[in-house]
């Protein structure tokens, strides 16, 4: 009998809740130090010059589609090129994380940042998202930025952090200025997406991956709502939308307030059970222990099944990481978990 194979991409079928034949697997960070060849360009390229250079970006966004044939790939950016734009000093030192300069801690240093035009502060990205959907062929693009609360926390802390105890004492002890905060970076956030929309992004992820630090009210007020209004910003693109709020869990009947399709959450949480929590209308993607895949293999597969069990083959599943894979993880974990979730396929 001929069959009549949907060939529309299975991360895009999956995203609008169609009933498919395997959940589609890409992972968040799947380009970057877990590859020998994106170490081998970080060589002799900084992290910030890469980023910036929409060929070699491009390459390395391609490098673990071309490895793995992951169903979807995502720009190589980060979530901080957008503070940059706003007019704040970036820079990633050698072995630390990332630090913002000056840190923003007063009503004025808000009112100092600027809004800005992506085509004109951020061409890079646009240019790499160009290339890559000439690229790309029928493999899925995301297009992504930090949700505010998570590039707030960066903007106030200046830094990576441990405590949040700035972006604490800014939210409780001047929260006008928190807000307006918030409320700049929803404004840029949603014109940058939109342009990576407009450039061809064909998926939007936001990032929020500090909301778990926060307790139910202050989750709402200020992770989830501002949240919100980007996606209702961004309803007439008619793209499909994910939230990342880690560290969740407990609280996915608030965080599925933020008016995406699909919602994805880390390990700490059951499948299964956060999925119920959330309401089976949207889609989940997750949610395997990223350290799982620097153990044995027959655990590595174990772990896998246990996730696909979990999702139990409901429509809307996407399979992911729930959290961004290590740098450490050997290439035959990734091959191992691939096998698992390509193996899953009914026929
Ligand atoms: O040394 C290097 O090569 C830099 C490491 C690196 C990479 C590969 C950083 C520094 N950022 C990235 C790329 C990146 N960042 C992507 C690209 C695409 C992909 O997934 O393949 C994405 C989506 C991000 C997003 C990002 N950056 C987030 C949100 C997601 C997450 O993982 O939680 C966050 C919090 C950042 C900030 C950031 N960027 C880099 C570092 C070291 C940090 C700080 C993380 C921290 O505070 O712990």
């Amino acid at each position: 009998m001929s069959s009549t194979k949907d060939t529309r991409p299975l991360f895009l079928r999956a995203l609008a809740g169609e009933k498919v034949e395997r959940p589609p697997v890409w992972f968040m960070r799947q380009a970057g130090r877990s590859l020998p060849e994106y170490r081998a360009i970080r060589a002799d390229t900084e992290f910030l010059g890469l980023c910036k250079n929409p060929e070699l970006a491009c390459e390395v966004t391609m490098q673990p589609i071309r490895r793995f044939g992951y169903d979807a790939s995502i720009v190589f950016s980060d979530i901080l090129i957008v503070p940059e734009a706003m007019g704040m000093e970036l820079s990633f030192g050698k072995g630390e994380g990332p630090k913002l300069a000056p840190p923003i801690r007063s009503m004025d240093d808000v009112k100092k940042l600027g809004h800005f035009d992506p085509l004109d502060k951020t061409p890079f990205v646009m240019e790499t998202v160009e290339r890559l959907v000439a690229e790309l062929g029928n493999t899925p693009l995301i297009g992504f930025a930090g949700a505010p609360f998570t590039v707030a926390t960066y903007m106030i802390e200046g830094a990576s952090s441990k405590h949040y105890l700035e972006t604490k004492k800014m939210m409780h002890g001047q929260t006008e200025a928190f807000e307006l905060l918030l409320d700049k970076l929803v404004t840029s956030t949603i014109d940058y997406l939109r342009a990576q929309v407009d450039a061809g992004c064909q998926v939007i992820q936001l990032f929020d991956t500090w909301a778990g630090e926060l307790g139910p009210e202050d989750l709402l007020r200020f992770a989830v709502k501002p949240a919100r209004r980007i996606f209702e910003a961004l309803k007439d693109l008619d793209v499909p939308t994910i939230y990342f709020p880690r560290g969740c869990g407990a609280t996915l009947d608030i965080v599925n307030q933020a008016g995406a399709g699909t919602y994805g959450f880390d390990w700490r949480v059951r499948l299964d059970e956060a999925w119920e929590r959330l309401g089976h209308q949207y889609g989940a993607q997750g949610n395997l222990d990223p350290a799982i895949l620097l153990g044995p293999i027959d655990v590595i597969q174990a772990k896998t099944r246990a996730v696909l069990a979990e999702a139990g083959g409901r429509p809307g599943h996407i399979f992911n990481l729930g959290h961004g894979i290590l740098p450490e993880t050997p290439i035959e974990a990734v091959e191992a978990v691939l096998e698992v979730v390509h193996g899953s396929a009914k026929s």
